[in-house]
């Protein structure tokens, strides 16, 4: 065995050379990469022993791409574009070996190589586009060449990796390997293709070819999913560009637009969210190896849309999970709406039938507690009432085995009090879901003042395997994300008594990216959550709106009017209703300016985001961005509001807060580590 260098060595048999990236944990083309591959190739094609190369990775993964972390800092030779020439202009053939993944510039140095190979568990694909990028190695200028314009755009604007055996058909891959004997099988196709004296392929050299009209076409059906990011519309510029100028010509589009992406505030944002959400698993005074606890079988109480949502992550994932309700009716009712929300997946082709019966089969659906004595696990998932949570918390102290996890759902309340209802406090956390749970990515782990390392450990283990962003959270009222949206809820509601309309305030909300905003997401939601008719007092917009039976979009009217397709309009009930509190509270209408309208929606948001930070309530700005980038829509490209907060210069947010703060107090009082950050040129996001 000959080394290159530390991360990559040069083997021979016989007459093909493997060159072996070895460079954990995923094998990304660092410069050390680089220069190993460049000087691997170099060998070979000087040895002249050798008349074929394979280029293989060792561990878990061929190459999962670019070195993010080198992104920012000044480039260094060798680029990966010379990387890939080099390859591709290799007299002898260089055949990629794949298994794992081959990600982004992975992929474009296996399109580089003459002929690819993989294991069928391989997937493929360019995920630049998550990142804020494009394939900037030549990825946009080969890839269509290979699979055509039409599956290159998919691919580079959705990122989303394929499977080995969908690649082969595409023509992305040449022929799959035995699952253990990749290696041994790259070496035998060079073999085969030196003896068959097959031609080398040069992908830059295969032609490409565009029906007319299928960019505008593209963009026309995507433009809804690509609002506001900038990366979709260069990814699909580049493969234009490969579809109308020649090779170089067209990387040399791509490095243009490349370069113009990586420079800019998005993709820096998108870069910070991918650490961001590996950063959110590494939680102080856990240290690795923290055992676990097995959690086999999953209880669930309450089959509201919440319990019916948490129930379905598990047995999506394949737990066992028994579900208790305390009426038949409602039992009924919860089982039948997660059916038929699996038969609604399989309708649209993505769950077979057969899936459907599998997680439907799996749960076991009880009205008694004593049904939950043997769960791992048990997630509270009721009414938001301290009062029956401590009843349960004491029901399931009786009945559960030692040693279970119990967890509440809750939103707002203590989980140290509800903790507090067992003799076992240390076996107990919060997991709070987002509505709808089998959709919503984020899960906030609510750490008690006396939750054992190994319950916390085992939930974020277990959110990975369900499929969920796990961020721990200290307990306080509303924890990270309810907390801070209620002061943007709060600014809301005091704009449209002081000037702006419902629509005015969603409008600036949904340009700023987010999917909609408070009054429509009011609506949705529905406005009698936790309104009664009995106690209403009909003093605030929505008790008066709730007594019109106007209740949200199942009404077809809430603070908007809705048609039968869903679709809103402002109405003009509610803006009389607006007029007339204002008038009421003897608050004099103003104009309020867009401007306004964001700053005192998202400012006051970061501003309780350093209160929580300084409170220990996260662990990192990091964490409380991703709460907000999972839970609450919040659009990548903008990093989440702390990261937003130093986009925007913290000086220039604490001195719109100390100008608000004119106009109340309390509700704009700057956290000290805001001054303090703003005082010294700190940031929240290195801080
Ligand atoms: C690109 O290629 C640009 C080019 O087109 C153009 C260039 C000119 N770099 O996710 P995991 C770290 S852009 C640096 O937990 P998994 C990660 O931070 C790139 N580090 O493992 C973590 O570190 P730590 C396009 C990276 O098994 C550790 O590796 N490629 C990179 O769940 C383990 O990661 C992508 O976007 C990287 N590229 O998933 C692929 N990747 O342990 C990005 C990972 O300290 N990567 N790390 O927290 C992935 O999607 C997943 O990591 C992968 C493995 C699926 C590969």
């Amino acid at each position: 065995m000959a080394e290159i260098n530390a991360v990559t060595d040069l083997t021979t048999e016989g007459e093909v050379a493997v060159l072996t990236v070895d460079s954990p944990p995923v094998n990304a083309l660092s410069v050390a990469v680089r220069q190993g591959i460049v000087d691997g190739i170099a060998r070979a094609v000087a040895d002249p022993s050798v008349r074929g190369i394979v280029l293989a990775c060792a561990g878990r993964t061929f190459i999962a791409g670019a070195d993010i972390t080198e992104f920012g800092r000044p480039p260094q030779e060798p680029s990966l574009h010379a990387v890939i020439r080099d390859i591709e202009a290799s007299p002898k053939p260089v055949v990629a070996a794949i298994h794992g993944t081959a990600l982004g510039g992975g992929l474009e140095t296996a399109l580089g190589c003459h002929y690819r190979v993989a294991v069928p568990s391989a997937r493929l694909g360019l995920p630049e586009v998550k990142l804020g990028l494009l394939p900037g190695a030549g990825g946009t200028q080969r890839l269509p060449r290979v699979v055509g314009v039409s599956q290159a755009l998919e691919m580079v604007t959705s990122g989303t990796p394929i499977g080995a055996k969908q690649a082969l058909d595409r023509g992305l891959v040449d022929a799959l390997a035995p699952e253990d004997g990749l290696r041994a099988f790259a070496v035998d196709y060079a073999r085969r293709l030196l003896a068959d004296n097959k031609p080398l392929h040069r992908v830059r050299d295969l032609p490409v070819q565009a029906e007319p009209g299928v960019f505008d076409a593209f963009r026309r059906a995507n433009a809804r999913k690509f609002r506001g990011f900038d990366a979709p519309e260069y990814n699909i510029r580049c493969i234009e560009a490969a579809a109308t100028q020649p090779f170089d010509e067209g990387e040399q589009t791509e490095r243009r637009l490349f370069m113009e992406l990586m420079n800019g505030t998005q993709s820096k944002a998108q870069r910070y969210l991918f650490f961001a959400e590996r950063e959110a698993q590494k939680i102080p005074g856990l240290p690795k190896g923290t055992p676990v606890r097995p959690i086999k079988k999953v209880g669930v109480i309450g089959a509201g849309t919440m319990g019916g949502g948490i129930s379905m992550n598990f047995l999506s994932a394949g737990y066992a999970v028994t579900i208790v309700e305390a009426n038949e009716r409602a039992l009924e009712r919860g089982v039948g709406i997660m059916r038929g929300n699996y038969e609604n997946t399989a309708k649209k082709g993505r769950l077979t039938t057969e899936q459907v019966e599998r997680n439907m089969g799996l749960l076991s659906p009880s009205m008694s507690f004593d049904d939950l004595a043997e769960c791992d696990l048990v997630i509270e998932a009721v009414f938001e009432n301290m009062d029956i949570k401590l009843d349960i918390f004491g029901k399931l102290d009786r009945i559960v085995k030692q040693g279970a996890i119990l967890a509440s759902n809750t939103s707002y309340l203590d989980i140290d009090r509800i903790a507090g209802a067992t003799q076992r406090p240390q076996d107990v956390c919060g997991m709070h879901f987002f509505s709808p749970a089998n959709v919503m990515r984020l899960l906030e782990v609510v750490r008690g003042e006396r939750t054992a390392p190994d319950v916390l450990e085992t939930v974020m283990q277990l959110a990975k395997k369900i499929g969920k962003a796990a961020v721990v959270a200290g307990v306080c009222h509303g924890f990270i994300g309810n907390r801070m949206l209620n002061l943007r809820q709060r600014e809301a509601n005091k704009l449209i008594l002081e000037g702006a309309m419902p629509w005015d305030v969603d409008r600036v909300i949904y340009d700023f990216g987010f999917p909609m905003g408070p009054f429509q997401m009011a609506d949705l939601a529905g406005l009698d959550i936790g309104w009664s008719a009995e106690t209403s007092r009909g003093e605030t917009l929505r008790d008066q709106l709730c007594e019109r039976d106007r209740r949200g979009q199942k009404t077809r009217s809430g603070f908007y009017d809705y048609n039968e397709k869903r679709e809103h309009t402002p109405s003009p009930i509610v803006e009389e209703l607006v007029l007339k509190q204002s008038a009421e509270r003897q608050i004099r209408r103003r104009k309020i300016d867009d401007q306004e309208i964001l700053e005192r929606c998202i400012y006051p948001m970061i501003n309780e985001g350093a209160l929580i930070l300084e409170e220990g309530r996260a662990y990192r700005a990091s964490d409380i961005d991703m709460v907000w980038l999972t839970g609450y829509g919040w659009p990548a490209y903008r990093g989440g509001p702390m990261f937003y907060g130093d986009t925007v210069g913290l000086k220039t947010v604490l001195g719109r807060m100390q100008e608000f703060q004119r106009m109340s107090e309390a509700d704009f009082r700057p956290a000290p580590m805001l001054v303090k950050l703003a005082e010294s040129g700190g940031t929240f996001t290195a801080a």
